[in-house]
């Protein structure tokens, strides 16, 4: 792939992901990780907060870029000139799901196609509510996300708190 585009809400980005974009961008030339500015949703953590963790945790991707996005995921993808999306398949309950979104997106845009990554088995369980869910109980989740994410989320929940 030339240029492609992992999208997601990424709140927070766990081990899952990052195993998605390191094997994406060994195959493509240029890796755009798009994070959505969803107004329509409250995110545990804002979307600088969320870019900025992408681009620290990424910096050594030489090829891996972190952009914030609101509206469609067709027209970002447009926007940067990219010809592919990725997307993680975890279950068969993801696949429904991605399924009718990475067809819709080819209705609106045919140029553009979805392609999924199956998760590394370490992870097929693993996405951002259920690191939340147990945050929020005061567990353990240094083995669903990097330290410094950790750390971020477990103060957070300490804020929510006060
Ligand atoms: N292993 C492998 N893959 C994983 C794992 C894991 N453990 N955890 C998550 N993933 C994958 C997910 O399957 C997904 O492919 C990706 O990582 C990102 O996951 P999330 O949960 O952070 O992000 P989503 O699924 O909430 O992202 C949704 C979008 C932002 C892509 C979507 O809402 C969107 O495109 N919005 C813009 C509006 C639009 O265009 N909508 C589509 C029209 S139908």
């Amino acid at each position: 792939m030339r240029k492609a585009v992992y999208p997601g809400s990424f709140d927070p980005v766990t081990f899952g992901h990052l195993d998605i974009i390191e094997r994406s961008a060994r195959m493509s030339d240029h890796l755009i990780i798009g994070v959505l500015n969803n107004y329509s949703k409250t995110p545990l953590f804002s979307v600088e907060e969320r870019v900025n963790m992408l681009k620290s945790l990424t910096k050594d991707l030489p090829n891996v870029e972190v952009i914030a996005f609101g509206g469609l995921l067709v027209d970002f993808v447009r926007a940067n000139q990219a010809d592919a999306v990725i997307r993680g398949l975890r279950a068969v309950t993801d696949f429904e799901y991605e399924l009718q979104i990475a067809q819709t997106n080819r209705v609106m845009a045919p140029e553009i196609d979805t392609v999924f990554l199956t998760t590394n088995l370490k992870y097929s369980y693993l996405s951002s509510s259920i690191v939340k869910e147990i945050a929020s109980y005061g567990g353990e989740i240094n083995t669903f996300v990097p330290p410094c994410v950790a750390e971020r989320v477990m103060k957070k929940m300490e804020d929510r708190m006060k």
